[in-house]
């Protein structure tokens, strides 16, 4: 299908160059995305900004009245999103359809926000006065998201956007733009007011650059690649925008002497592989103590002989391809660091090449032991199926290793002592800790973002991502029918 933008509610066709949208794990063409240029990008920001005048004043149990019929509709669709979702992007149904389901629960939960958006009301401290604080909507917001999430992360900005009462204009990425269309269409099969959602198609040095220089954008909102991230944050400051930014992680599970190994093998294995390594969550170093490292080896390749690497839209297929040929390489690249950096190369390591598997883009899930925490394996984003086994003496050095990479999304730790488990809680320097679990599978009523070079400060997800669609407005209401003056008249 031949994609076109969606702005103030129409689907906009200025015959622009297109680039097509391949399915990764055949490589076959699924259509074609609009390459488009400032002039779309002016074009979706007058028509948010004209609608946000309205919206902004539409009580906020109204707005969320749309969230609660665009959830529905997900709902509605869950099985046929999730197909064009793995179609797509290449995540096998399973977690597709999960995905879908993230991007319900996002919807609902958002929409119960329409009556709570909480301010308060404290007392004054001159008598006959009262005083209050509410969030107010900021204005248009600009969301940029990545391929690996294309419909729940999209959902995590777009309806805490909307329920707080800003209108939007996104760039979803161009290698999963379908279900931004499908999002679109919902959109309009709800009857959103035209204009407060938009969507346009292009590069993000075109039209992300345009977006981020643009005045009339007060947010921008940007899950990607910390080199990306980076750059939106130089021009995002230069232009003095609010930035909500999430990016790399390098995430860790850590298995004490007294863990439950089956079950840590089975969180490793989910979390390491699952989406084929390409979460921002995915485990990608596995800190272990030395005395139950061997076994944990051994159950873990015991483990990896059952996984299942294919097209995605078969269901007994465990991994799926990754998103493109660059990443392929990318991917191949670091195993090849690996090697040279005299880690021991345990399992996997390739490209696969074997018939239908050729025509896509498939990694073998890999692991790498006696892995030193200062290499450069165990310090980068990889983003594929690839951990890196580091072992330690103790949890103190497990907890230096987890902290010691420039990245802090998610850490994991399987022990069955309590004092264990709260010590490290409290020590390990990410923004997600799972205990007894691997390291993906966040809930979306709970803040989703990491500390360190991971993001700014900002979270996505539950109540915190409302922080960064409202500004606080506090107000002051006199009715002592006298000037009083704050901090004299007391
Ligand atoms: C991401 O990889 O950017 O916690 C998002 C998880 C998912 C979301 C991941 N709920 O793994």
């Amino acid at each position: 299908m031949d994609l076109k933008n969606f702005i103030g509610g129409e689907w906009v066709d200025n015959n622009l160059q297109t680039m097509p949208i391949i399915n990764p794990a055949t490589g076959d063409q699924l259509g074609t995305i609009p390459l488009s240029t400032k002039t779309e990008i002016d074009a979706a920001v007058n028509a948010a900004k004209k609608a946000q005048k309205h919206w902004a004043l539409v009580p906020a149990p109204k707005r969320a009245d749309y969230l609660y019929e665009i959830g529905f509709k997900l709902k509605e669709k869950k099985e046929y999103l999730a197909q064009v979702l793995t179609r797509e992007m290449g995540k096998v149904i399973e977690e597709a359809r999960g995905e879908v389901q993230e991007g319900i629960d996002m919807a609902l939960y958002m929409a119960g926000e329409g009556r709570r958006l909480f301010g308060e009301t404290t007392p004054s401290e001159l008598a006959n006065k009262f005083a209050m604080s509410v969030r107010a909507p900021i204005g248009v917001v600009g969301l940029i998201t990545p391929w690996n999430f294309p419909i729940a992360i999209a959902t995590w900005k777009a309806f805490p956007a909307l329920v707080a009462g800003n209108t939007f204009v996104w760039k979803p990425s161009n290698e999963t733009p379908m279900m931004a269309y499908e999002l679109a269409k919902i959109f309009e099969e709800v009857d959103l007011p035209k204009g407060v959602a938009n969507i346009v198609f292009g590069t993000g040095p075109t039209i992300g650059t345009a977006m981020v220089e643009h005045p009339d954008i007060r947010v921008i909102s940007f899950t990607g690649s910390t080199a990306t991230g980076s750059k939106v944050a130089e021009l995002g400051g230069k232009h003095l925008k609010k930035l909500s930014l999430e990016m790399g992680g390098k995430n860790a599970v850590i298995v004490m002497d007294d863990a439950d190994l089956d079950l840590a093998v089975e969180g490793i294995v989910w979390s390491a592989f699952g989406t084929a390594g390409q979460r921002c969550t995915a485990c990608s170093r596995v800190i272990v103590h030395s005395s139950v490292k061997k076994v944990l080896e051994d159950k873990l390749l015991t483990a990896m002989e059952r996984i299942t690497i294919g097209d995605g839209l078969d269901p007994h297929v465990k991994v799926g391809p990754v998103i493109n040929r660059a990443a392929l390489e990318k991917i191949n690249h670091y195993v090849g660091i690996g090697n040279q950096e005299g880690a021991t190369l345990l399992t996997g390591g390739r490209i696969l090449t074997e018939a239908p598997l050729d025509r896509g883009f498939y990694f073998e899930p890999t692991v790498f032991t006696d892995v030193n925490a200062d290499m450069i394996i165990a310090q980068e984003e990889i983003f594929g199926p690839v951990i890196s086994i580091i072992e330690v003496a103790n949890l103190d050095e497990a907890i230096a290793v987890n902290n010691s990479v420039r990245f802090g999304l998610s850490s994991s730790i399987f022990s069955r002592d309590v004092n264990t488990i709260f010590k490290a809680q409290q020590l390990l320097d990410t923004g997600i800790v799972y205990v007894n679990a691997g390291t993906t599978g966040a809930e979306i009523h709970l803040p989703f973002g990491g500390t360190k070079g991971t993001g700014n400060g900002h979270r996505d997800s539950g109540q915190a991502a409302l922080d960064v669609y409202t500004e606080w407005k506090s107000i002051y209401v006199d009715y002592s029918g006298t000037l009083q003056r704050a901090q004299i008249d007391t």
